[in-house]
């Protein structure tokens, strides 16, 4: 189902397939190479809580209109003086900062379906995506050293955890492009495969996943962001934890008892530790 028109979305195309669990947010720029701009990030963000949100979407995919790109980064003819500026927020500055931490906080897996470039702003999108799943026409590199920007943040933390230091410092400081088996070869990707069979592939993905746990997928997750995202991390970890706590007699008799205004019998129940 296309909600696009409904939300009054302009720069991104919102799908979802609630009896498969699946929910896409595509980039609809693709005469300019799907580059972002803040309305486009405001969009994005919006979609993802709304795919966050809901109870029938399990798997979220992440990707751009076309086949010539997934998204070539910051659109750089409303980048002003400091930031992006296209007249939609209050002060120009980097709001896609904002997406990427969204993208790391959302318990459920996102995956990059990328054809065609995925560079700048937009390979550190794919990057964040948990998966990435590649045509091989894809194309993927960072381009800010040469058009005065850099991602000082997961742009670059995160590149070095996929790819090793040597490569990431290579990707910035070079500002080469890599082909799909490249990007394979150094961790970059999951997989390549034929451009035709991209979007097919990618279902595939989602519906494997669709039948697993999502409590322990959202755990994993968790996990495995925890170490590189700090407190922030540990806080999502934290926050599972507590949601199971939750679910369970012991944290229920909590609840209960003060509701009650009696004294909490934890100790009668068989779920210490
Ligand atoms: C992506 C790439 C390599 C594609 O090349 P090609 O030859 O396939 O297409 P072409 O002709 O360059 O692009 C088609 C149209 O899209 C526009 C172009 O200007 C062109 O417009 P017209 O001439 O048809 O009017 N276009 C493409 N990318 C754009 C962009 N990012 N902003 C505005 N217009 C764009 C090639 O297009 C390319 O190298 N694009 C620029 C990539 C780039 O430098 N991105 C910004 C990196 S910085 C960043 O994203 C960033 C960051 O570093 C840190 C934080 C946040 C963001």
């Amino acid at each position: 189902q296309d909600q696009s028109t409904a939300l009054g979305l302009t720069d991104v195309i919102y799908r979802t397939a609630p009896e498969e669990g699946i929910a896409k947010l595509s980039i609809n720029r693709p005469s300019l190479r799907n580059a972002f701009r803040p309305t486009t990030i405001r969009e994005l963000k919006r979609c993802l809580a709304l795919a966050q949100d809901d109870l029938k979407i399990g798997v979220i995919i992440l990707t751009g209109e076309g086949d010539e790109a997934f998204c070539s980064g910051g659109d750089q003819s409303v980048r002003g003086e400091g930031g992006y500026d296209d007249g939609s927020e209050e002060a120009p500055r980097l709001t896609v900062l904002d997406l990427q931490v969204q993208m790391r906080r959302c318990p459920k897996p996102i995956i990059a379906m990328v054809a065609g470039y995925a560079i700048g702003g937009g390979h550190i999108l794919h990057m964040l995506c948990d998966l990435t799943i590649c045509a091989e026409n894809a194309v993927f590199g960072q381009t800010g050293p040469r058009v005065g920007s850099f991602d000082a943040g997961y742009g670059s933390s995160h590149m070095a955890r996929l790819v090793g230091q040597k490569k990431a410092r290579e990707i910035w400081f070079l500002c080469r492009f890599y082909s799909a088996h490249e990007a394979q070869d150094m961790g970059l990707v999951n997989t390549v495969v034929p451009l035709a069979s991209l979007e097919g592939e990618t279902l595939k993905w989602c519906r494997r996943i669709m039948e697993n746990s999502p409590t322990a997928i959202a755990c994993c997750k968790a996990a495995l962001n925890a170490d590189e995202d700090g407190a922030a991390g540990i806080m999502e970890l934290a926050g599972n934890a507590t949601r199971l706590f939750y679910l369970s007699e012991e944290g229920k008799e909590g609840r209960n008892a003060f509701l009650q205004k009696r004294k909490p019998a934890f100790r009668a129940l068989s779920t210490e530790m």
